[in-house]
């Protein structure tokens, strides 16, 4: 039924936010919206999602020749894709309104070594407050792997659905054992958020995404894959999460190998029927250090009242708070314009086209041909000091 899932006293306000949405392109994090549809988790706790399964990640750097590192990053790839696109409905009941990151928030944290996996960290930068964008460099030292990259979004309305155009990409870089790296492009699919007329939010990717190799090894992961439909024909439609990717050799199209499944369950090599991913175990959340070690601009602390308010159900006080934080921000962008100054990053620098980007998104004729990035330029050591 229509607004299922939205609790009776916020049914008013839920049209309202539908009708705004319908009407609105660009920015959706600005709007306001219900409470019961509120997330207490800020955008820049989201690049986490890409390591939560460690093990995986570290055995890229395992692989031992160009084809199977290509089968290592999409396999890693792949089991990302659950924990990315569905764990709100798991853990919060649906997909739910993320804080917006106010610029220069800050999130770090770690995955600890274990079985000689080496340590992963990760800090993560907001980088820019409108249009939000979040930047994160992801590296397992002892590994050699390192993942820049930077997420922003597009949003429109589309028969019922929002259309998310994710804006950015990332560059995995894999130090090889004689020297020398191997570098990955990958890009990012489109999402569209079903659920919206029902109050239950979830996602489903749509369209196409790549994992270009620098040594020439190509992914193409298609989330248009047919077997969403049920019997006579009807598509099922709701949450079918299917996906099929073929890896094409240096300069060929025919593919060396073949996969499809479901990337929030389980998948196989589509030739031998042979497992390829399973994330139906349980993944490992990233550690973070206590909120009161943290500094002022390190998310879980910054928000941690409105998330408290949240989570509580005392939506004055999430307000309130919220309200204090936005007028401080408006406060610190007036006094740096007046100052003639800007805000510092301070682990990211913006370019304005991305080398490796042009180098291999011409390998697979990438649209846009060109895109910005932000370059990581200093660390931090991990654990925190204070840990
Ligand atoms: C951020 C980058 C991550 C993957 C990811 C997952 C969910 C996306 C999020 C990104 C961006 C913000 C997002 C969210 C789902 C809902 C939310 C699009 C792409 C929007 C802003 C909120 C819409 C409000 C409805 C839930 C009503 O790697």
């Amino acid at each position: 039924l229509p607004g299922e899932g939205v609790p009776a006293a916020q049914k008013t306000s839920w049209t309202t936010f539908v009708k705004s949405i319908v009407s609105f392109s660009g920015d959706l994090s600005s709007l306001t919206a219900p409470p019961f549809i509120l997330s207490p988790i800020s955008l820049t706790e989201f690049p986490a999602y890409w390591c939560e399964r460690p093990a995986l990640f570290a055995a890229i750097a395992d692989a031992q020749d160009e084809k199977s590192r290509s089968i290592a990053v999409l396999k890693w790839f792949i089991s990302t894709l659950k924990g990315q696109y569905t764990s709100r409905n798991e853990k919060l009941g649906s997909e739910k309104k993320p804080l917006n990151p106010v610029l220069g928030e800050l999130f770090y944290g770690y995955w600890p070594d274990h079985n000689g996996r080496g340590q992963t960290n990760l800090v993560v930068e907001q980088v820019s407050h409108h249009p939000p964008i979040t930047a994160y460099y992801i590296s397992n030292p002892t590994k050699g792997l390192a993942l820049q990259g930077h997420s922003a979004q597009k949003t429109s309305f589309s028969s019922g659905s929002i259309v998310v155009k994710q804006i950015g990409h990332a560059v995995l870089t894999v130090d090889l054992p004689g020297g020398g790296k191997e570098e990955f492009l990958i890009t990012l699919p489109r999402l569209r958020i079903d659920g919206i007329w029902y109050g239950s939010p979830y996602i489903e990717l749509t369209g196409l995404s790549y994992i270009q190799s620098s040594s020439g090894w190509l992914s193409t992961i298609d989330y248009e894959a047919k077997e969403g439909r049920g019997y006579f024909g009807f598509s099922i439609g709701a949450k079918s999460h299917f996906f099929k990717a073929v890896l094409t050799p240096p300069g060929s199209t025919n593919p060396a190998k073949k996969y499809d499944g479901l990337w929030h369950e389980t998948s196989k090599d589509s030739d031998t029927g042979e497992v390829f991913t399973d994330v139906r175990t349980p993944k490992e959340e990233v550690t973070v250090g206590p909120v009161e070690q943290m500094a002022d601009f390190e998310s879980r602390k910054l928000w941690q009242h409105v998330a408290r308010g949240i989570r509580e159900g005392d939506y004055e006080l999430a307000s309130r708070e919220k309200s204090k934080i936005e007028n401080e921000q408006r406060q610190r962008r007036k006094d740096e314009q007046a100052a003639g100054t800007r805000w510092p990053l301070k682990h990211f620098e913006h370019i304005e086209s991305d080398p490796v980007y042009e180098r291999l998104g011409k390998l697979f004729n990438a649209t846009p041909t060109t895109e910005d990035t932000y370059v990581f330029m200093r660390n931090r050591d991990f654990p925190p000091a204070t840990a």
